[in-house]
């Protein structure tokens, strides 16, 4: 089994830059520069045999390219309960349309529909033991934050292999966006 993703990638210098809101007395896991990434669809689990009709399916997504903002950052499932720190994007139509064609296209294959509200978000840290009142002061500290926009001209199938350190993200596949 493959356990599967599809995401965007970050350029090199967001990735620098997002590394730099590190917070290293944290119980938490930060990100690496090579770990972000912006989640559209998590597949779990996948037999290996099923690879060639998932990239022959998502080869078949006609979407536009686009631009992607990095702006504010967020705790998940929400301030009072933060157990994920992440850096929230402007809300661009073409980022939700890309997603709902992934899911459109997933659903088809036969992977279960996705029930939770899609919510764009690049994974800063996965907080362990950091108390609310903490998060919110570091949420307050950085309100102004965002990064210059990037283009967004394809998508990435990712295979996550987890470690007892921390997950390594590999890219099995580059889907491209229409310019
Ligand atoms: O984009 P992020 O880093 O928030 O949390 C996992 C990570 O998201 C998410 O998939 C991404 C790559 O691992 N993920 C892991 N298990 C999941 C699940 N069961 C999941 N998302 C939804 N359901």
């Amino acid at each position: 089994m493959l356990r599967l993703f599809i995401a965007l990638d970050l350029p090199e210098d967001h990735r620098h830059q997002l590394y730099t809101l590190r917070n290293p007395s944290w119980k938490a896991r930060w990100a690496t520069p090579n770990q972000f990434h912006l989640t559209l669809r998590f597949l779990g689990p996948v037999e290996e045999a099923r690879l060639p009709e998932l990239i022959q399916t998502l080869a078949r997504i006609e979407a536009p390219a686009f631009e992607l903002t990095p702006r504010g950052l967020i705790a998940l499932p929400s301030p009072a309960r933060p157990r994920v720190l992440a850096a929230a994007v402007d809300p661009i139509p073409e980022l939700h349309t890309l997603q709902a064609e992934i899911e459109r296209h997933v659903v088809d294959l036969g992977f279960t529909p996705e029930a939770r509200p899609f919510r764009p978000h690049i994974t800063l840290a996965r907080l362990k033991q950091v108390p609310a009142t903490a998060v919110r002061a570091f949420l307050q500290r950085h309100r102004n934050f965002s990064l210059a926009p990037f283009p967004v001209q394809a998508f990435y199938l990712y295979e996550s292999h987890l470690h007892p350190d921390g997950a390594r993200y590999e890219i099995l596949h580059r889907f491209p966006l229409q310019r």
